[in-house]
């Protein structure tokens, strides 16, 4: 795949770069993606928009767990794949250098990725649905119920109809104006509003770069899209 020279020198000499990620990123470490390959994710017949919304955590909290519960236990085998590993290299050689994902999984932060900006929270935490106290699953089991009050708790992730974490878009968008790079990796760019991050970031000036094996509604905005996968595309870069 070819690098473009512009490129190579923006990535040499950038002071601040963003990286947006979504699903693909993690394909290669055997993460399902949710669209795409035609596998789109289905829990006892049900699409992942339905399972994975909030009104199932009205109607059916139980059901919610399961599929969280079921795809916990499956996350915890898998490990990083070179394009997490590259990632969080890139994090001690800019001046400011941002990660922001939607994935939920864990795995940036597995491959040492730190102050990572979780547009849709965390798989490994659970948080209570009336008083919000949250609780990590990584080494121990979530309790009961809420130990502050006692109401149910539920996954700790951001569903279909939900608002993000307080402050987390906004820090993002931020960082996106700031930028001079930005990149765009495993995303179908369908999701708003994470896919407006890019689309704030060339607004404001950035050199905005795709990096996936399927074209998206974001790549004709961008200014250059790498066709392939982000574990091969991402070492080839060398600062
Ligand atoms: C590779 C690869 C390799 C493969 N290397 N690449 C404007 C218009 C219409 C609707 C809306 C709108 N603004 C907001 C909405 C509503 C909605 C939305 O965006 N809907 C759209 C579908 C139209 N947004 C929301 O509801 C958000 N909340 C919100 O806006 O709050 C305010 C509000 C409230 C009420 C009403 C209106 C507004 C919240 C969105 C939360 C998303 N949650 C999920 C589920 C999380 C929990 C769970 O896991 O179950 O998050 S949905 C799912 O999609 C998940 C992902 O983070 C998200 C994005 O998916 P992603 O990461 O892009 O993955 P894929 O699978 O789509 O794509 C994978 C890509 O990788 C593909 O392109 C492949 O080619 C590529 N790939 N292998 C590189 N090796
Ligand atoms: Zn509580």
């Amino acid at each position: 795949m070819h690098i473009s020279a512009e490129l190579r020198q923006l990535f040499a000499r950038a002071n601040r770069v963003l990286v947006l990620t979504g699903a693909g990123v993690s394909a290669e470490s055997g993460v399902p993606t949710f669209r795409g390959g035609g596998n789109t994710a289905v829990w006892k017949g049900m699409p992942f928009d339905v399972i994975s919304s909030a009104e199932m955590v009205e109607r059916d909290l139980p059901a919610v767990w399961e599929w969280f519960d079921y795809r916990r236990d499956f996350l915890a085998e898998l490990t990083p794949n070179p394009a997490h590993y590259e990632i969080a290299r890139w994090q001690d050689s800019f001046v400011e250098f941002t990660l922001v994902t939607q994935n939920i999984d864990g795995l940036h932060q597995k491959a040492g990725s730190r102050e990572v900006i979780e547009l849709h929270g965390n798989i490994w935490r659970a948080r209570c649905t009336t008083c919000s106290t949250a609780y990590s699953m990584v080494e121990e089991q979530r309790p009961e119920a809420c130990l502050e009050c006692g109401d149910l708790l539920r996954p700790d992730v951001v569903l279909f109809g939900e608002m993000l974490p307080p402050g987390a878009f906004e820090l993002a968008a931020a960082r996106a104006r700031a930028c001079e790079l930005c990149f765009v990796v495993g995303t179908s760019a369908l999701v708003y509003p994470a896919a407006g991050l890019p689309e704030i970031a060339k607004g404001a000036g950035a050199y905005v770069v795709e990096v996936n094996p399927e074209r998206t509604p974001l790549s004709s905005l961008c200014d250059e899209v790498l066709t392939g996968k982000a574990g091969e595309m991402l070492p080839l870069f060398q600062r």
